[in-house]
């Protein structure tokens, strides 16, 4: 071949591969099934809401409410909500620490909030002048601390991002009117801030997640959703996203009303599903009333209900996403870091229960146990909260003679005896930590 033909050929063949654009829509379940496979696994993570609402805590003029929407729920001009900017200066911040907090807890990923609805940007954005470093005297880049203090520890870095902004201009909402814009221009801002600052983020600190929320704008729409999502596995094909990218999610239950939606999996939030379901799904949940830091909610789930939470949450086969509300200082919560070590402490005896589990709804024994399988078949988990003269029994539970039943938490197998359906195992005189035990069956 002459020279010019060759080039010509390779001309051709990189103009090809530079646009063609692959339609990630068309995923085949398997593929979708190994994309998904580190996010099953992992099973517990911990959210992050943290931005210049922390500054306010949920008081504005003497007044209470709000927290992340304190923007909104006191209307507040956006020239006066920027004077936060000013006060954002959280010296107390240390990335490595509130890495260690999530992974002590047995958190296996992190999801921060890159951009809430009130639109500022906690990271060095180039695309705006509203962010960490042109706004604040802290100019430090968050998410450029986080993901490297996650990478080392073997922590997955995922981020939050609202498509609603409450702050860009052109991004105006017919349904959050209180800023006065005259003729927003929302394809503008898709096409000029919302991709680029998306493409910048991937690009920066190469996120495993992306979390998209504000979706129900009635700007937004499912097709803009599908685009979004193909534009954002063609810069990183590995990457999952959550469903509220479209406008599919069903309220706050938050699987997809239709098929063929754009996204990854559901997004319950403040709740549990009732089942377990066919799609992949996450319940998000704060740990006091709030997702955002608000001085005065001591509002505190107890650590049994956050462990009953994870429980109910991995039988049924989901993903469990647990808020922290740091303070404008850089703190985690003092109440929050108790629970969360709390639930480490429980998952190091009983992780095997939880991560890279099956969940199992189709056992009945009450609200007091619930049942996992590992992936392999080969064991049955029965995590129970409650049990009485040191014996559970159980009807489920079919193991064979020879079958060993142990307690995750002690080495000896136990004692068992079956009468007809009911199989009653033997439990320690006492039994490793609290809140709630596992028992292992060999199948
Ligand atoms: O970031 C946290 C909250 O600030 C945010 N999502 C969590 C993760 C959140 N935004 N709004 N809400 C929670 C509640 C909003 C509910 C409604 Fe709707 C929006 C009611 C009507 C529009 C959700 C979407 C339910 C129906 C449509």
């Amino acid at each position: 071949m002459k020279k010019t033909t060759l080039m010509m050929a390779g001309l051709v063949l990189l103009s090809c591969t530079a646009f063609a654009q692959k339609n990630y829509l068309e995923e085949s379940k398997a593929d979708k099934a190994k994309r998904m496979q580190w996010w099953t696994d992992d099973t517990f993570g911990m959210f992050i809401h943290w931005g210049l609402y922390a500054v306010p805590a949920g008081e504005y003029n003497g007044k209470g409410g709000g927290a992340e929407w304190i923007m909104e729920t006191h209307k507040i001009p956006t020239a006066e909500y920027e004077k936060f900017a000013g006060q954002f200066n959280p010296q107390k911040f240390n990335a490595k620490e509130w890495v260690q907090i999530a992974k002590s807890a047995g958190a296996k990923y992190i999801v921060i909030t890159s951009k809430h609805h009130d639109g500022f940007s906690i990271w060095d954005s180039k695309v705006t002048q509203y962010d960490i470093m042109d706004a604040t005297p802290f100019k430090r880049d968050i998410l450029k601390e986080l993901s490297e203090a996650c990478k080392a520890a073997g922590i997955q870095f995922c981020l939050y991002h609202s498509i609603m902004d409450w702050h860009q201009p052109d991004a105006k909402s017919k349904d959050y009117k209180h800023q006065s814009t005259e003729n927003p221009d929302f394809n503008k801002y898709r096409e000029e801030y919302l991709k680029p600052q998306l493409a910048e983020l991937i690009k920066k600190y190469d996120p495993a997640v992306l979390w998209f929320d504000g979706e129900w704008i009635p700007e937004w729409t499912e097709q803009q959703g599908k685009d979004l999502y193909n534009y954002l596995r063609n810069i990183k094909p590995s990457l999952i996203i959550n469903n509220r990218v479209g406008k599919a999610r069903g309220g706050m239950e938050g699987m997809n009303k239709y098929e063929n939606a754009a996204g990854d999996f559901g997004t319950p939030e403040q709740e549990i599903l009732k089942g377990t379901s066919q799609d992949y799904w996450e319940s998000c949940m704060t740990l006091n009333g709030n997702w955002g830091y608000v001085k005065n909610d001591n509002n505190w789930k107890s650590t049994q209900l956050l462990i009953d939470n994870l429980v109910d949450i991995a039988a049924k086969g989901g993903n469990y996403l647990l808020n922290v509300g740091p303070t404008a200082e850089g703190l985690i919560p003092d109440q929050s870091i108790e629970r969360l070590a709390e639930m480490g402490k429980w998952l190091s005896v009983n992780k095997e229960a939880i991560y890279a589990t099956n969940g199992i709804t189709n056992y009945k024994e009450g609200d007091n146990i619930k049942f996992t399988q590992s992936k392999d078949g080969k064991s049955t988990y029965a995590i129970f909260n409650k049990y009485d003269n040191n014996e559970l029994s159980l009807t489920s539970i079919q193991p064979k003679a020879g079958s060993k039943i142990y307690l995750l938490g002690v080495s000896k197998p136990l004692t068992w005896t079956k009468d007809g359906n009911a199989v009653t195992v033997k439990l320690p005189e006492e039994l490793p930590g609290k809140y709630a035990w596992t028992l292992k069956i060999q199948n």
